[in-house]
């Protein structure tokens, strides 16, 4: 469906300032500074700082098309309105790991919303070798109370079909069917790759089982609607310190299966996991297990004192969940690996590595390491993922 942009108009520092002053946020006397901060792919997102007391806050406009691929790749403003109302619902989940936001506006696509530049983006954060102690433990505990608080486990199922409803994103899955789930396994369709990486993406392209099992994981994104997903929980969109952590840009929010953002997650992990050296390793081997842990410690504690199913108590069915998120999770981390590797969208984890051959070795590790979560996705556990990278990395 197309939509009527006819009342949009880009921000500018400027115009940015005067919404910030008209909306009370910040004081109208006081002396202004304004920065195009965004370095995502689709969006613009503008950092405003009263310059006597260093306070902002930051304004976010999503424009109708995807800013990393151009005008080409037309997409919907709707986007701006999922991603407040998902940090709205995420927030009344657990707010201490979601930004609050304060305005939003769904004609000009904009959303305003606490600043959080005392915190770093975690992957640049990850890259500098920040070590973010608290972080695993807090994303694991995000995405269980996220996952269960907007499941069938929680709601009225009727209450979660209504909430879905609103979460409809049609434009958005479509970016991650395509760039995740399809471009990178068809060597005719699109992709971007060092000519060296050749024969390791031919492998992948070659294997039936990968293509055949990939198939499937991307019919489980496709339909299944277990709970309100962020739906691009990467290393990019979150920011953290020592001892706070914010999950930011929900505008792939969706009703999904629970292992994608567990999923999403790892996979970010893994790839710093494969950038360092033995001791850097053991660091992000820390980060897995925390995470896991915290999750599923999270979701169970959850599961025994606020699930209104009547099946709740059935022997046998929060170890079948968790080990089918577990499954699921190690599936689409493998997808994942592999389209930041060959795929349109790549990491800074790995591109920033200087040494050709060294970064060469690292991309090789991360499509095999794919290859093999996701065939090997029902039988691993995390000391078995652990050791499936020590292998591909010979450490
Ligand atoms: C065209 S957008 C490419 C990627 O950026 C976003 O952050 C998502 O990860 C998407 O797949
Ligand atoms: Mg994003």
């Amino acid at each position: 469906m197309t939509q009527n942009h006819s009342n949009f108009k880009r921000l500018t520092s400027v115009t940015a300032i005067i919404l910030a002053k008209k909306l009370g946020l910040v004081d109208a006397d006081a002396n202004l500074s304004c920065k195009e901060i965004g370095d995502g792919n689709l969006n613009y997102v503008f950092h405003i700082t009263d310059t006597a007391t260093n306070k902002g806050i930051i304004i976010k406009q999503a424009v109708p098309y995807a800013k990393v691929l151009g005008e080409s790749w037309p997409l919907t403003l709707k986007r701006a309105a999922i991603e407040a109302n998902a940090l709205i619902h995420f927030r009344s989940y657990c707010p201490e790991f979601v930004p609050q936001v304060y305005y939003s506006d769904e004609q000009l696509a904009i959303t305003v919303m606490e600043d959080l530049s005392h915190l770093k983006i975690v992957r640049s954060g990850f890259i500098d070798g920040d070590p973010f102690p608290l972080l695993s433990q807090h994303i694991g505990e995000y995405v269980a109370k996220t996952s269960f608080y907007t499941s069938d486990y929680h709601l009225e199922p009727s209450a979660k079909k209504e909430v879905a409803r609103h979460f409809t994103n049609p434009e958005l899955c479509k970016i991650t069917e395509v760039f995740i789930f399809t471009d990178p396994f068809f060597e005719e369709l699109p992709g971007d790759f060092e000519v060296e990486l050749t024969d390791a993406a031919k492998t992948i392209w070659d294997d039936q089982e990968v293509i055949l099992e990939v198939a499937k994981l991307k019919q489980s994104f496709e339909t299944e609607q277990e709970a309100l997903l962020h739906g691009d929980l990467h290393t990019g969109s979150i920011f953290a310190s020592e001892t706070e952590t914010k999950v930011i840009d929900p505008e792939f929010a969706f009703y999904g299966p629970v292992g994608f953002d567990l999923g999403q997650y790892t996979a970010n992990l893994l790839f710093q996991a494969v950038t360092r050296n033995v001791a850097g390793k053991e660091e992000i081997f820390t980060h897995l297990d925390q995470f896991w842990r915290s999750f599923e410690k999270t979701y169970t504690e959850l599961w025994n004192t606020q699930n209104k199913s009547p099946f709740r108590h059935v022997t046998g069915y929060l170890p079948y969940l968790l080990t089918k998120f577990k499954r699921d999770a190690f599936g689409f981390a493998g997808c994942e690996l592999i389209r930041r590797t060959i795929g349109l969208s790549h990491v800074a984890d790995l591109n920033v590595m200087e040494d050709k051959e060294t970064k060469i070795a690292a991309k090789t590790a991360t499509l095999n390491l794919g290859a093999l979560l996701i065939k090997k996705r029902e039988e691993l556990d995390v000391p078995a993922v652990i050791d499936l990278v020590k292998q591909q990395t010979l450490t």
